[in-house]
């Protein structure tokens, strides 16, 4: 197997778990009028073939007990007849209830609308790829967010920002005439874990995606993802009207630049009745802006937000801002530019903000703007390709970091008021609320690079459709439907990857540090560089380590960072002493001989750590050297394969590390810590000439 099937394999099933399912899926009543209709019907007869091993009949009536039935009320007279309340599921939602119809017991699988049938399809066929019982259902979904939205880095050369997984996927080249199957395996993947949009293009992108011949392609892929509830958007750049439309300014207050704003959305809408909006980078990294012509974000977005609302368009703007504003701390940037402009915003502008205030670290706290903007939808953006994680090989498992963050209490409205709460719009009561993902997908045969790559794509989408999931369970689900039902492979791998994210903070930033990794390409350690022209791109400017001690200090005495959190928390962050342990340097500068809660030395403690993340790594290794034999030789050969990567790379973030911590702490290693391999020298000198993602030849 070459993980191409992702999570819909549908891999024969067990006998006896085949056996028991096959009385309750005997034949499918399905309508067939529209697109969506017909791909239900499609992925429900190829999961249930694949699962059980035989084709299920389509009928017009239940004619036998376990009739799966699947639509809506408006769309079948014998759904109506159920009369179930399907009140409460909203548009996208779904009920999945074990019934009794003309005298037969059937599984109805109820939608308000095609797409929330299609959704729970899927879900159902999910129960039976994870051994879950399916006679007595009564089962309730819907989103808790409105847009559960990629965000591809794609450039139109096909070279992926950041990506791992090979190139793009999108053939701009042979587009709009060839639309290649996997355009509809994306979609089908995509559906199955409730993704609603796509951007196709780089955030950092050109103004030739809006070109009519680029346009046309776009439309043929919004074509093919329509069936499947999956809007197109795209990454918009400020200075379009400059560079393709003639003009001489692009000041979202000027009325030409509006009008040639509003004619190009009026074109896209005629070729894309549905197309979702455009997403923006301004003003970050070196990108064109409001701030060009001395407008704030507000004015640049509502500028986009007027000519797509006729449409019903969204825009979604990101706050994360990088440019010299913030001299003394990087971390305050977004939350100074933004929070002024509460209330500014149009009704269709979603504020875009990462996770954390850095930049996508192995662990950061959560962003201060979430909670601090009530009257904006804030929209969440995780990182699913690992640009800081260990690109491809490493395994790590982001769903607890995702967790970590949408659980993390803000406390603007009291105890609860979760970055979940936050971004679902529950918080503040907003209707329009998103979740996007910086995809990691690529033409590599198994779409992300690796096999384990895989369930971050998957834990996103579900933690997008309900963010309070919890991501082991999600885990699970994964693994039992990629890999195997076995309980002795499900339990291991389970706890490895719930484990994982935590060795790779360990092996690489532990207790609070970050952004130690190589500038621009981000491969590896170079905790000692002080390379880069921006002071605030510097590890060196991130960790401040000196002979006293290390850490960036946050609090009331330093940059004051924590007085951009509501005060309980502020409080809590400014107290070195109450300051939990995993944020401690980068919230406060701490002597090498500061007393940890192990009663051990900082100093000591973070040779442990990165030790231990080391021996993480190992461990994870003869957790799979256990595991031979339960899947496929292909797919398990890589993964061990790429395990061996991870150790070395993992060896080298801690000897790297120490080595040059060492240099400035000029402590010696505790008793029983083994000494880096290399010297320091050794691993400052390493340079490498292309890293993908990041440069081409
Ligand atoms: C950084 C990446 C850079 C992105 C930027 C962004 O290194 O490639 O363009 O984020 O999100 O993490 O705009």
């Amino acid at each position: 197997e070459d993980g191409y099937d992702l999570w819909l394999r549908y891999h024969l099933l067990a006998p006896e778990q085949a056996k028991l399912y096959r009385d309750h899926a005997t034949e499918i009543i399905i309508g067939s009028a529209t697109p969506t209709q017909i791909v239900t019907r499609d992925e429900l007869q190829r999961g249930l073939h694949g699962l059980l091993g035989n084709t299920l009949p389509l009928s017009d009536t239940v004619t036998h007990d376990g009739a799966i039935i699947v639509g809506t009320s408006a769309s079948s007279p014998l759904i109506a007849k159920l009369q179930l309340d399907t009140q409460s599921i909203g548009n996208e939602g779904y009920v999945i209830r074990s019934v009794v119809l003309d005298g037969h017991t059937a599984t109805a699988i109820v939608g308000r609308s095609d797409i929330g049938a299609l959704y729970g399809a899927f879900h159902f066929l999910r129960l039976l790829q994870t051994g879950q019982p399916i006679d007595h259902l009564d089962l309730h979904e819907s989103p808790r967010i409105t847009l559960r939205v990629l965000d591809h880095w794609d450039y139109l050369n096909g070279q992926v920002e950041r990506g791992y997984a090979g190139t793009s996927i999108w053939d701009w080249w042979k587009l709009p005439d060839w639309r290649a199957p996997r355009y509809t395996d994306y979609a089908r993947a995509n559906a199955s874990i409730g993704i609603n949009g796509t951007v196709l293009n780089d955030v950092v992108s050109g103004a030739t995606i809006l070109t009519p011949v680029y346009l046309e392609k776009v439309a043929a892929l919004a074509d093919v993802f329509r069936p499947y509830g999956i809007r197109v958007y795209l990454s918009v750049r400020f200075s379009a009207p400059i560079e393709i439309g003639g003009l001489k300014t692009a000041d979202p207050l000027d009325p030409q630049v509006q009008a040639w704003w509003r004619a190009k959305a009026d074109e896209i809408y005629k070729l894309i009745p549905d197309f979702g909006g455009f997403l923006v980078k301004a003003d970050s990294e070196g990108q064109p802006g409001p701030k060009d012509y001395h407008r704030t974000h507000a004015d640049g977005a509502n500028m986009f937000a007027d000519v797509l609302a006729p449409h019903g368009g969204v825009v979604m703007w990101r706050t994360f801002v990088y440019s010299q504003a913030s001299a003394d701390d990087r971390a305050k940037q977004a939350y100074e530019e933004f929070k002024p402009l509460d209330g500014q915003f149009h009704a269709n502008v979603l504020l875009q903000t990462k996770n954390g205030p850095i930049d996508f670290q192995p662990r950061e706290p959560f962003h201060p703007l979430f909670g601090a903007m009530p009257k904006t939808p804030l929209m969440m953006e995780f990182e699913i390709t690992k640009e800081y994680l260990g690109f491809a090989t490493h395994l790590v498992y982001l769903g607890p970091l995702y967790e970590e963050v949408l659980s993390s209490d803000t406390m603007v409205r009291g105890k609860g008021s979760t970055v979940a709460k936050v971004i679902d719009g529950s918080l503040e009561g907003h209707t329009l609320s998103g979740m996007a993902g910086d995809a990691n997908i690529g033409t590599d045969r198994n779409w992300c690079g690796s096999d384990f790559n895989q369930a971050n794509w998957y834990v996103f989408g579900r933690l997008a459709w309900n963010p309070t999931l919890s991501s082991r369970t999600i885990a699970e689900e994964w693994v039992r439907m990629t890999f195997t039902n076995n309980e002795a492979f499900v339990k291991p791998v389970v706890d490895m990857m719930m484990g994982s994210r935590e060795a790779a903070v360990d092996y690489m930033t532990p207790l609070g540090l970050l952004h130690l990794m190589g500038p621009g390409h981000h491969y590896g350690p170079a905790p000692w560089d002080a390379s880069e022209s921006e002071a605030d791109w510097r590890p060196v400017y991130y960790h401040r380590a000196d002979h006293l001690g290390i850490g960036f200090d946050r609090t009331s005495n330093g940059s004051n960072a924590v007085a951009q959190y509501a005060p309980p928390i502020a409080a809590q962050f400014n107290d070195v002493k109450q300051t939990p342990e995993r944020f401690l340097l980068y919230f406060h500068h701490v002597p090498w001989d500061y007393r940890m809660r192990s009663g051990q030395t900082l100093w000591y403690e973070l040779v442990a750590h990165y030790t231990r993340g080391v021996d993480d790594v190992k461990q994870m290794q003869e957790t799979w050297r256990h595991l031979d034999g339960y899947i496929d030789e292909e797919r398990y050969q890589q993964v061990a394969a790429f395990l061996a990567i991870q150790e070395k790379e993992a060896q080298w973030w801690r000897d790297a590390c120490i080595a040059y911590f060492q240099s400035i702490s000029g402590l010696p290693l505790p008793p029983g810590y083994a000494p880096p391999q290399r010297s320091l020298k050794y691993y400052e000198s390493l340079s490498f000439p292309y890293v993908p993602g990041f440069s081409s030849w």
